[in-house]
């Protein structure tokens, strides 16, 4: 279990100071030690037992994460709660889909899992090299969203403003050398894309901008997966549409409790900063079409041999 802290001379003395210190390579990937440390990782690999219910949502950051957190609880929930009394009014997705190494296994490292109904809803940051081999060896059902890296970058290098005075720059070396959160990001996509075409009935891959482009189609293919698809009569009386408006952007960004609270326990210093403008393309107005081209040059190279692209 290799560990070795980031050493990064460049760019800026800013960036190595703040976020590339809180770096730790561990197993193959670079983990964001100060929300992750690795006996949580150890922790979570050891002892989490999946079930073949489970339902757990994957994605690095940024990529929308908490949008699909929020579909995924409202679809596997939605014969208990209406639009008015789910807990989505008042709890930030994070919540709802607790996350395996940043919150359950770093609270305690054998957590007691088993009073929680069935589906339990899970999530991470991990690669699928690091999770643990229950999950790979159960039949639950793995959802990773994935979203373009140019986009990605400038959400990473805005949200991380409140700790790390970097510039998009900055942000924009580190993710060029695979030297982000839970990076690197080709190695994190493909992980997936390869099990989501090994395994599609245990890993469904979703992208930011499909779910943009029709959220209703998607929303569909998305509780088909989880073995909760919408009845003719659920989509003649507009449940999908209701779903999706629900888990809109414009909708849970103003809800009081991501306008104004902040989840217990986290670093993030509230759940405002995961609502910041929900667009797919923001990155044409913060990177360069040299830095443009230049990762996609590296992406071209990462991702050769394989299916797997980004617009
Ligand atoms: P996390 O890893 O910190 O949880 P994550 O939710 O994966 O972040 O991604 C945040 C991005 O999703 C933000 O993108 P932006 O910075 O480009 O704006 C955020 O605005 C966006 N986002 C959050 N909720 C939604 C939603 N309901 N619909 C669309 N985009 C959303």
């Amino acid at each position: 279990m290799e560990s070795k802290e980031s050493s990064l001379g460049t760019p800026s003395a800013a960036a190595s100071n703040a976020y590339a210190q809180g770096l730790t390579q561990f197993q193959g990937f670079w983990i964001p030690s100060r929300s992750v440390p690795t006996s949580s990782i150890i922790a979570f690999q050891k002892y989490f037992q999946a079930l073949d219910d489970d339902i757990i949502v994957v994605s690095k950051p940024k990529s929308g994460t908490t949008w699909l957190k929020a579909l995924v609880f409202s679809i596997v929930n939605r014969h208990h709660y209406t639009f008015s009394n789910t807990p989505l009014n008042s709890t930030n997705p994070h919540l709802l889909v607790p996350y395996l190494d940043i919150h359950l296994y770093k609270e305690n490292p054998n957590p007691d899992l088993s009073t929680i109904s069935s589906p339990r809803l899970f999530s991470t940051h991990l690669p699928y090299p690091m999770l643990a081999d229950s999950i790979k060896r159960s039949n639950c059902r793995i959802v990773y969203i994935t979203r373009n890296p140019f986009d990605i970058i400038v959400s990473l290098w805005h949200f991380f403003r409140f700790m790390d005075d970097w510039s998009v720059e900055d942000c924009f070396e580190m993710f060029c050398r695979g030297e982000e959160g839970y990076g690197p990001f080709w190695d994190h996509a493909l992980g997936y894309w390869n099990m989501s075409l090994e395994k599609p009935s245990n890993v469904l891959f979703l992208r930011y901008e499909e779910l943009k482009e029709d959220p209703v189609a998607q929303t569909k293919r998305l509780a088909a997966f989880l073995g909760f698809p919408f009845s003719i009569e659920e989509e003649k009386t507009g449940m999908v549409n209701q779903i999706v408006d629900f888990c809109s952007f414009n909708n849970l960004k103003d809800l009081e409790v991501n306008k104004t609270g902040k989840n217990p326990g986290s670093i993030i210093p509230n759940n405002k900063l995961f609502f910041r403008s929900g667009k797919v393309g923001d990155y044409v107005n913060h990177l360069s079409p040299t830095a443009v081209e230049r990762l996609s040059n590296i992406l071209e190279e990462k991702l050769s041999g394989s299916d797997l692209t980004f617009k």
